[in-house]
């Protein structure tokens, strides 16, 4: 369709190589996610990851849940891949001996918690043990290289994955920045973390990859020692190549490009 971004075009327009599929930790094949809206499943608290909760399903998309506490408010929901070893199997906290708790910011009086635990889990639908996956094991080593594509969570906006490029190295942990915006997304991370995903995940999962941003990546510095040469820039390819002249280099600022995606959430 037309708008629709591909990664081979875009590669080849850039210069650019994806990073083989051996850096990631991800499974070759990726898991088959046969959640449903509405399964409940136990799942770390990602605000307070001690404590173990019982989460409900309340979307899907490629191989990943969207997943919200029982006992919590809807502006909380988190994402995790099916593969994810931070959700298993109600009844998986108590075979460990474990208790489940209520999430933090649970809506009620916490003397209320044990009543409302056993009216949740009364009738509901638990999601069964054969559709969680093992979580893949993690590469060997840091074998990313500075320049190279990837496809990546935007942790400020969880529900998107996005165009990136390894940014930086240092150590275990990689600078991920998102291809067409100024880095105000950008992340470090580990090189087996969860949110990076080999070039061509997103069409392999039918997870919906966002095109890459419309903003111009400016030189990291100004005056001095600054270069912005070509190859700082061939970083961070800017989709501003290929536009009219005009549209080119704009100065940062609250500008807004038409047809591109705000700065709010
Ligand atoms: N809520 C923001 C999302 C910006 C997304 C940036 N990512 C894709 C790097 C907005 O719509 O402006």
């Amino acid at each position: 369709p037309a708008g629709h971004f591909s990664w081979e075009k875009y590669l080849r327009e850039t210069g650019t190589v994806a990073a083989p599929a051996s850096c990631f930790r991800q499974s070759a094949t990726p898991p088959v996610n046969e959640f449903k809206a509405g399964m409940k499943l136990e799942a770390q608290d990602p605000r307070n990851t001690t404590s173990t909760c019982i989460a409900t399903v309340v979307g899907l998309t490629g191989s990943r849940l969207r997943l919200r506490l029982d006992g919590s408010d809807n502006k909380n929901d988190f994402w995790r891949l099916v593969d994810s070893s931070e959700i298993q199997p109600i009844g998986s906290c108590e075979k460990k001996g474990g208790m489940l708790q209520p999430p933090l910011g649970f809506r009620l009086n916490a003397s209320s918690w044990p009543m409302f635990l056993l009216k949740t889990l009364n009738g509901a639908e638990m999601a069964p043990s054969r559709i969680f996956h093992k979580e893949p094991p993690a590469p060997e080593q840091n074998s990313f290289q500075v320049g190279m594509k990837l496809e990546a969570v935007d942790r400020k906006n969880p529900h998107f994955i996005c165009p990136a490029t390894v940014g930086a190295l240092r150590g275990a942990e990689v600078l991920v920045t998102f291809d067409g915006w100024r880095g105000a997304f950008d992340y470090y991370c580990r090189y087996d973390s969860r949110d990076i995903f080999p070039v061509g995940w997103c069409a392999l999962t039918g997870d919906n990859l966002q095109p890459p941003g419309t903003k111009a990546v400016l030189p990291k510095s100004v005056g001095g020692l600054t270069d912005g040469s070509v190859e700082s820039q061939a970083m961070h390819p800017s989709p501003s190549v290929g536009r009219p002249p005009g549209q080119r280099g704009r100065k940062p600022g609250k500008v807004k490009v038409k047809g591109a995606l705000g700065d709010k959430a």
